[in-house]
């Protein structure tokens, strides 16, 4: 009877500590939750302040900077769904004024088809789904005609360049990040326009690209999309290939497409086969020859940060986990992660930080996954870390070496769009976003299925 008792004490002590726990955690996330609201803010305020109008802050000259010399509003297009997400709607509001009524496409100028796709077509439909504002839709379908162009190759892989007022386009040497990552913001268009054009020629660029692997399932570095022939056989995940991969299971993710599935489904067993890499005792993923299979190089960096979010994603947490692990102890390294590191002697190899979200992006979706403490620990480090060496008088600022931490003029909009957005996801409310309704495009831009 006393045992029996004893053992009823015990468990509700157990079951009172847990819940205190769970409440204390909650408390704390909302805590840094506000905290990251507050820096987004201090980012955003200076760019009103300093940029307003144009692409981006330049937080260190208190200047701005527009990418083509005329703005396409790179900054509150990719801010938009940021302010919308912490309901800073008064910010939220100024944002989509000055977007609808001052943005226009109709400029003499070679833009990137890859950049203006992933940010700003991605930020204005994302922008639509979540105000119903039309203008913005409208805005994006004008865009999306002015790109068409690009897909003009012979092979239909998308030249690097098009002029958005004449449709000239230029630079044929591209890559598969940027033939690859086009069909969720060109195929939510085609979906929410009922004009499928779009849908098919961005189809046909990630088809294309797949079709030109390797025997070994691989793909390299650079392509001619006029001859389709690869220009560097170098494969990895690394930047230049890395959201070609991220579009494969999202674009089945969103629209069902068993393609794409199929595509994913007959790449990623070559990529683990091939690039990661073991040999230190940790799980990296590093460089190989499309061809042999041979390892090229045994670097890893920022950008391959995503790879963890893209893997709990597609159901393989173990492995997101383990590769988690070394990015953050990459990070770790200096209190803010290299551009390229070389795992294996642990040099870093390129020592700019240009406010990457990569790591963060991963963080979120690991404790999305597993629920787990240590993934929001995770993510107060980094963000800590953040704040203490990129946070300057006006802004934030990207370092050009975060080992002597000496920053550097510029605040990329994907600071805005991601970065925040990912650290604020973390630790927002319960409700802040339903992850499970959306699929984010490579820019942080949440695409909901409402077709
Ligand atoms: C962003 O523009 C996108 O996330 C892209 O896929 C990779 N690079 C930047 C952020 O680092």
């Amino acid at each position: 009877m006393i045992a029996k008792t004893s053992a009823v004490v015990a468990i509700s002590l157990l079951l009172t500590f847990s819940a205190c726990n769970k409440s204390r955690d909650g408390a704390h996330a909302r805590e840094v939750a506000e905290r990251v609201k507050t820096e987004l803010l201090h980012a955003w305020n200076n760019y009103k302040r300093y940029a307003w109008g144009h692409d981006a802050l330049k937080p260190l000259s208190k200047g701005a900077h527009d990418w083509y010399g005329q703005s396409l509003l790179m900054t509150p297009v990719d801010a938009l769904d940021t302010l919308i997400l912490m309901k800073l709607d008064a910010e939220a509001d100024k944002a989509r004024a000055l977007i609808t009524t001052e943005l226009s496409f109709d400029h003499d100028i070679y833009v990137k088809n890859f950049e203006i796709t992933i940010r700003l077509l991605g930020g204005l439909l994302s922008g639509y789904q979540l105000t119903g504002d039309k203008r913005l839709l409208t805005l994006a379908e004008d865009l999306g005609n002015r790109l068409l162009p690009a897909f003009n190759s012979p092979t239909g892989l998308p030249y690097v360049y098009v002029n958005l007022r004449t449709g000239q386009v230029r630079d044929p040497v591209s890559n598969p990040a940027e033939t690859g990552t086009l069909l969720l913001e060109f195929g939510a268009m085609s979906k929410l326009t009922g004009n499928p054009v779009f849908y098919d020629k961005a189809k046909r660029a990630l088809v294309e690209t797949y079709r030109r692997r390797s025997p070994l399932g691989l793909v390299g570095s650079s392509i001619n999309v006029e001859t389709g022939a690869w220009t560097d056989n170098d494969s990895h995940i690394s930047g230049g290939i890395d959201s070609y991969y991220e579009y494969l299971w999202k674009c089945w993710l969103l629209f069902g497409d068993k393609e794409c599935l199929e595509m994913w489904n007959t790449s990623i067993p070559a990529v683990h086969k091939y690039l990661a890499d073991e040999s230190t005792g940790a799980l990296w993923y590093g460089h190989a020859d499309m061809l042999t299979g041979q390892r090229s190089d045994t670097t890893y960096g920022a950008l391959d940060a995503f790879f963890p979010a893209l893997l709990a994603l597609a159901g393989d947490v173990p492995r997101a986990r383990r590769l988690q692990a070394s990015s953050f102890k990459m990070w770790n390294l200096h209190e803010i992660e290299p551009e390229v590191l070389d795992y294996q002697t642990m040099q870093v190899k390129a020592a700019t930080y240009h406010l990457r979200p990569e790591i963060v992006e991963s963080t979120y979706y690991l404790h999305y996954y597993t629920k787990e403490r240590e993934y929001r620990q995770m993510g107060e480090k980094i963000f800590n870390d953040f704040v203490k060496h990129c946070r300057v008088e006006s802004g934030y600022a990207a370092l050009k070496n975060m080992v002597t931490k000496e920053k550097q003029d510029e605040m990329e909009s994907f600071a805005l769009a991601e970065t925040f957005k990912y650290f604020y996801l973390l630790f927002a409310p319960a409700g802040t976003l339903d992850f499970d309704k959306v699929v984010f495009n490579t820019e942080a831009h949440p695409l909901r299925r409402t077709w």
